[in-house]
């Protein structure tokens, strides 16, 4: 595809530039393993600009903006992103190698957080507080100031615009720090905002480095709350960073999510989410629900027709928009086929794969997505995060057992329980550890309405929904003694 912009600039205070040291990142097409194109190595001078130019905006013309004015800003963005959408996909598609109707469908999710938080950003409220004789006290909810965003490449749309959005809508600025693997997506929202009336500086874009750009942005005393979206080594050194500057952070660090299956389960409804859980986005999702926890009465029965749909499982080029796109880099290719061997040679059985398509390129980053039978919990491979096509099944006897092995893990991001039993529904959705807790589905569709967050080292604190408001406003007590 034709680009339609100059991907090497980066946004501050309104003003494309390259970046200040004038240096450049290659972008990948993991479906080749061709360069596209180059984006800006951002620098620590150039989130100083980005945080200054942050700072400006609070002042200007978008401090003085009701909430009304504010949200009408965010639909604006909202119909743009829909407007834009063909090449929103076409750009992830090829940036990241996620299949097109993936890339697309993340589009929407972009366009749906922005209307969700234009709708709501009028609709965030104090409250009085009934206190002594002689006084009146209420609450107000306050922007932080400038907010930090860093952003993975796993899905660049959704989650930028599930920060951003919120943000946004509670009168924040924002620097945002895309991955230096998925950038272009971003690149062209930030166009989209600016062309919908978002006012200069709102938002400021800065590409890079983690270790760089990153690492100086979470560092930076001009940024009031920081929200961070990736791998749980990163996400310690970002909460250190905030410690020092004594900022409120949100961490949102993966998971090892299980898919309960009882014997009473409507197997039939399950499966297009058990496969989900592990194939889309080519299992690349903090919520992915990669652990199947699989009761033994339909154990086998089950098994078998997961080994029919992987057997089925095409892999290809992101625009033959098939089952599987690539990993998004080399590096995590030869990540999830380590975890793949180790598995094997540790004498893990292999229940099924599925297959390279002849259309795949050699130096393209793809890796068969393969489904393992029998692990044991404690296994690496059911403990450990893979962030690739890789399922496991384990199974279990009891109710109890389902329950140990559901909160067996670091993480507790999300949990599928798939049963008819209303009253297990109810325990266990109490019982085990998550965010979190789908019953009779996994995921509700996305479900931009919907907080989300994890325990454990799945981080802390809520994104999405209405809740998430609360994390990106600071809450100012007034009590007033008028006697
Ligand atoms: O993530 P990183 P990576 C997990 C997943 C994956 C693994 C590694 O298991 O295999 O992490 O992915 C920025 N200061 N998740 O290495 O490094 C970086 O530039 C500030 C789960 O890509 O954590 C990027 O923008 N920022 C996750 C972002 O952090 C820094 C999604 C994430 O990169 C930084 C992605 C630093 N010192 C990966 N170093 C999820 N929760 O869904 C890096 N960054």
């Amino acid at each position: 595809m034709t680009i339609s912009f100059d991907t090497t600039q980066i946004l501050i205070g309104g003003r494309w530039r390259a970046a200040g040291n004038g240096e450049t990142i290659d972008v990948i097409n993991p479906s080749t393993g061709e360069e596209v194109c180059k984006i800006g190595r951002g620098s620590a001078q150039d989130i100083d600009d980005a945080v200054a130019a942050a700072e400006a905006a609070l002042n200007g013309e978008w401090g003085k903006m009701s909430a009304t004015e504010r949200g009408r800003v965010l639909s604006n963005i909202s119909v743009k992103i829909k407007e834009n959408e063909d090449e929103l996909a076409a750009l992830e598609s090829l940036d990241v190698g996620k299949p097109l109707k993936q890339a697309r469908t993340d589009a929407t999710a972009m366009a749906r957080y922005l209307e969700f938080y234009g709708g709501s950003a009028d609709k965030v409220m104090g409250h009085t507080i009934p206190y002594a004789d002689g006084y009146t006290v209420y609450t107000l909810r306050e922007p932080h100031g400038v907010t930090a965003h860093i952003v993975p490449w796993n899905y660049p749309m959704q989650i930028a615009g599930r920060c951003i959005g919120g943000a946004l809508a509670m009168g924040n600025t924002c620097v945002l720090k895309p991955s230096e693997d998925a950038c272009l997506s971003l690149l062209l929202f930030a166009r989209i905002a600016e062309e919908a009336g978002l006012p200069k500086g709102v938002l400021n874009v800065v590409p890079g480095y983690g270790a760089e750009a990153g690492a100086a942005l979470t560092a930076h005393t001009g940024v009031q709350h920081i929200s961070f979206t990736g791998s749980v080594g990163v996400g310690k050194m970002v909460q250190k960073a905030a410690g020092e500057n004594i900022v409120p952070v949100t961490l949102e660090l993966g998971g090892k999510s299980p898919q309960i299956v009882f014997d009473d389960a409507d197997i039939e409804a399950a499966l297009p989410f058990l496969m989900g859980g592990g194939i889309h986005n080519a299992g690349q999702t903090c919520s992915a629900g990669t652990r199947i926890v699989a009761q033994r009465g339909i154990y086998e029965k089950l098994i078998a027709a997961m080994t029919e749909r992987y057997e089925a499982l095409e892999v290809g080029p992101a625009s033959d928009d098939l089952d599987v796109g690539p990993l998004v880099s080399e590096k995590q290719k030869n990540t999830v086929n380590d975890y793949i061997k180790y598995g094997v040679d540790d004498g893990l059985t292999v229940a099924a794969e599925g297959y390279l398509t002849a259309n795949c390129p050699e130096k393209g980053s793809y890796v068969k997505p393969t489904l393992f039978r029998d692990v044991p919990y404690q296994h690496k491979l059911a403990q450990e995060e893979i962030f690739g096509p890789v399922q496991v099944v384990i199974p279990f006897d009891t109710e109890d057992e389902a329950i140990k092995i559901a909160n067996g893990t670091e993480y507790g991001l999300v949990t599928g329980v798939w049963t008819k039993d209303g009253g297990r529904q109810m325990r266990m959705a109490k019982a085990v550890k998550a965010g979190q807790i789908f019953i009779n589905n996994f995921g509700a569709g996305g479900g931009v309405e919907l907080p989300f967050g994890g325990i454990g080292k799945s981080g802390f604190g809520r994104e999405k929904g209405f809740e998430a408001l609360y994390g990106f406003s600071v809450l100012k007590t007034v009590a007033t003694n008028h006697g």
